[in-house]
């Protein structure tokens, strides 16, 4: 034995040794099982870099019965030749010495490309056993091995009808304390990803554990494209064709390649995944920036040269990157993280690298596909007036005045009290009515708003939302109820709600300035009309009060009935009629006035005070989401109010006065 093996051999116990002590320095933690499964992943890397030097297209990943996990690939198989400076075969130096990986000295050992990790020796280290066998050369090689040492030379067994190589492993479980178990779903999840990063490499998985087993097979020919496809699945893409970007420069270390794939669906939110040697980078970095960077230019030169930006000076980048699905891959041969667990990429030249493959290569894809930039740059063009808008109404709550006493509109008649939790608001429509509310009402703790006319349909308005903050009456609206506004809240489907920042950033219920909010409407159709775009604009603008369950309707009679000096009101037709009849009792010729209100104009201010504003008596009915959002979607009550049916929505009128008598209002 030489000097250089028996040195290169202390060498190596020594390294083993370091990763069986502190495992997860080298693999992840060793008691929550992200150890046991890098150790999958360690050795499949490898057999995926052979796929990427472009020798190998399929791999096998089996999980035993006895604990143990092999990898196959199809490799050139490991090389078997006598390592010059080490005098042991390659295979051996490969599976024994630490980051013998991609770092060979001698360039004809290199692991294609060296893309990764700590290299299948650290996996050696913490097993309890494994077996390497290579098919090279018509020939099949062997060698086992214990926590990482040798039980004897690689040996030939035999003939081989094929290239590759087969590593099977079972891991020590003094090591690996908690987790004992393989999970297949933590395989399948992250192998599908290697095969979305791969095009045309097949991943095949089979547990043999299982009493069926069967073999899933992940193999995606459109690589990225496909991955970002998936990432789509549940969202409507705007445009059919998913952008692929592919480009690479030589730089003094080999070549960095960048793969983009990109697609933009209607949702709001972007989703952007960043690998490099298809590692995931979870916090982005140089890569990221330098495609944030080149598309936002990319696209807004486009837009202007092409003179689609009407009312937008410049599109930023969040408007461009709104409802954005993409897959950022890279390949470096040395490449830089801020941190062990590669989390972010820190190689300052992949950004620039980058910014000029995607300038050239999206600047292209846009001249040859004019409908689609088309679509892009719309979205953009509306996300970035609703960021307008939204900025707007931000503008229009922090303006000095807007929220507390000297900015309440002129309008307003207010009530005496500051506390808010024994003080309402009537939102009543027109100035007559207006003028008996004022009347009639509890000035203590009743406050009135008259609003002229219809209120703007904001449902028609969510995409252009400066057009909501400059109307007169809701601008009235926000001020009365000093409480700020918030931006509309889109639910979209199959997710929570809208999350960025539309979602109730500026309304804050705690500073309505009233515990009730009571819309006080004719009991006719334009009064049904007028309450559901009031009420159309408080859901979409203020939702958070009706969540709170701050919002009633007033419930004004819809008949007078009298005889003599009684006098009755009734709420629907049925109470009514129960009324006459009653009335009618032992005077089958009474004469019974009957009035019916066709505004709350009609009514003195006695009289509207008794029948809808005095909280002793009156019924209201209570504004729940629900109302919103019951089977039929956001336009139940919509429709219903809004429609012309009038049986229909005086049953529902109705069926709400039924449920306010159990109501404490
Ligand atoms: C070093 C050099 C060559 C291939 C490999 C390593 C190799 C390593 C692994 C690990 C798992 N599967 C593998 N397949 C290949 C290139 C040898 C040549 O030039 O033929």
């Amino acid at each position: 034995m030489s000097d250089d093996y028996s040195a290169s051999s202390i060498q190596v116990l020594e390294g083993l040794e370091a990763v069986r002590k502190r495992p997860g320095m080298y693999l992840g933690d060793p008691h929550d099982g992200s150890a046991l499964h890098h150790c999958i992943w360690e050795t499949v890397d490898n057999a995926v870099d052979e796929h990427l030097a472009g020798y190998n297209d399929k791999i096998d990943v089996i999980a035993h019965l006895d604990g143990s996990v092999s990898v196959r690939d199809y490799g050139r198989g490991i090389p078997v030749g006598i390592h010059a400076d080490f005098g042991i075969s390659a295979a051996e130096v490969i599976m024994t010495k630490l980051h013998a990986g991609g770092k060979f000295d001698n360039d004809s050992y290199k692991v294609s490309g060296g893309l990764h990790g700590v290299g299948v020796s650290a996996v050696n280290a913490v097993s309890e056993w494994m077996v390497m066998t290579i098919y090279r050369d018509g020939r099949t090689w062997e060698q086992a091995y214990s926590k990482g040492i040798p039980d004897a030379p690689l040996a030939d067994i035999g003939p081989a009808d094929a290239t590759g190589t087969m590593i099977r492993f079972k891991p020590d479980l003094t090591i690996f304390t908690h987790i004992i178990d393989f999970d297949l779903s933590i395989i399948d999840t992250r192998l599908r990803e290697t095969a979305f990063l791969n095009a045309g490499l097949c991943i095949s998985i089979a547990d043999e554990r299982e009493e069926e087993i069967d073999t899933i097979e992940h193999r995606y020919d459109g690589g990225i494209s496909e991955f970002v496809r998936k990432l789509n699945e549940r969202r409507n893409p705007l445009h059919n064709e998913v952008v692929h970007i592919k480009g690479s420069i030589e730089i003094e270390l080999g070549t960095v390649e960048v793969e983009v794939a990109l697609q933009w669906s209607d949702a709001y939110n972007e989703s952007v995944l960043c690998y490099t040697n298809i590692i995931r980078n979870h916090d982005g970095g140089t890569h990221l920036s330098g495609f944030k960077t080149s598309l936002t230019r990319t696209l807004n030169q486009y837009a202007q040269n092409r003179k689609l930006l009407k009312n937008v000076n410049q599109l930023s980048g969040e408007d461009i990157r709104e409802g954005i699905a993409a897959i950022i891959s890279i390949k470096h041969p040395d490449p830089s993280f801020s941190s062990q667990t590669k989390d972010k990429l820190v190689s300052s030249e992949v950004k620039g690298i980058t910014e000029k493959i995607i300038n050239e290569k999206l600047g292209e894809f846009l001249e040859e596909n004019p409908s689609i930039a088309k679509i892009i740059i719309e979205k953009a063009v509306l996300a970035s007036t609703a960021r307008e808008a939204a900025r707007k109404a931000r503008d229009l709550t922090r303006r000095k005045g807007v929220l507390e006493g000297g900015g309440l509109p002129g309008k307003l008649a207010d009530c005496q009290s500051r506390k808010p939790e024994e003080c309402e608001i009537y939102i009543v429509e027109g100035d007559s009515a207006g003028g008996s509310a004022k009347t009639g009402r509890d000035r203590r703790t009743q406050a009135i708003l008259p609003l002229r006319g219809k209120i703007l349909n904001v449902e028609r308005q969510l995409k252009n939302q400066a057009k909501v903050f400059q109307n007169q009456e809701i601008q009235t609206m926000i001020k009365a109820l000093g409480a700020g506004v918030g931006n509309p809240i889109i639910a979209e489907e199959g997710e929570d709600s809208l999350t960025s920042d539309f979602a109730d950033m500026f309304f804050n219920v705690e500073k309505l300035r009233y515990g009730k909010i009571i819309i006080m409407t004719d009991a006719d159709i334009d009064g049904a009309h007028i309450r559901t775009l009031i009420l159309t604009f408080i859901w979409r603008f203020m939702r958070p009060a009706v969540e709170h369950g701050k919002i009633f309707i007033a419930q004004p009679p819809l008949y007078q009935v009298a005889r003599g000096r009684q006098t009755r009101y009734a709420f629907s037709d049925a109470e009514r009629d129960m009324h006459i009849a009653e009335l009618k009792v032992g005077h089958e010729n009474a004469k019974i006035g009957i009035q019916r209100y066709k505004g709350l104009g009609e009514m003195n201010p006695e009289q509207l005070w008794e029948t809808t504003m005095d909280p002793e008596t009156r019924t209201m009915l209570r504004v729940t989401a629900e109302d919103f959002t019951d089977a039929g979607g956001d336009s139940q009550i919509f429709s219903t109010l809004m429609g012309d049916d009038v049986p229909e929505r005086r049953a529902f009128i109705e069926k709400y006065a039924q449920e306010v008598t159990n109501l404490d209002v």
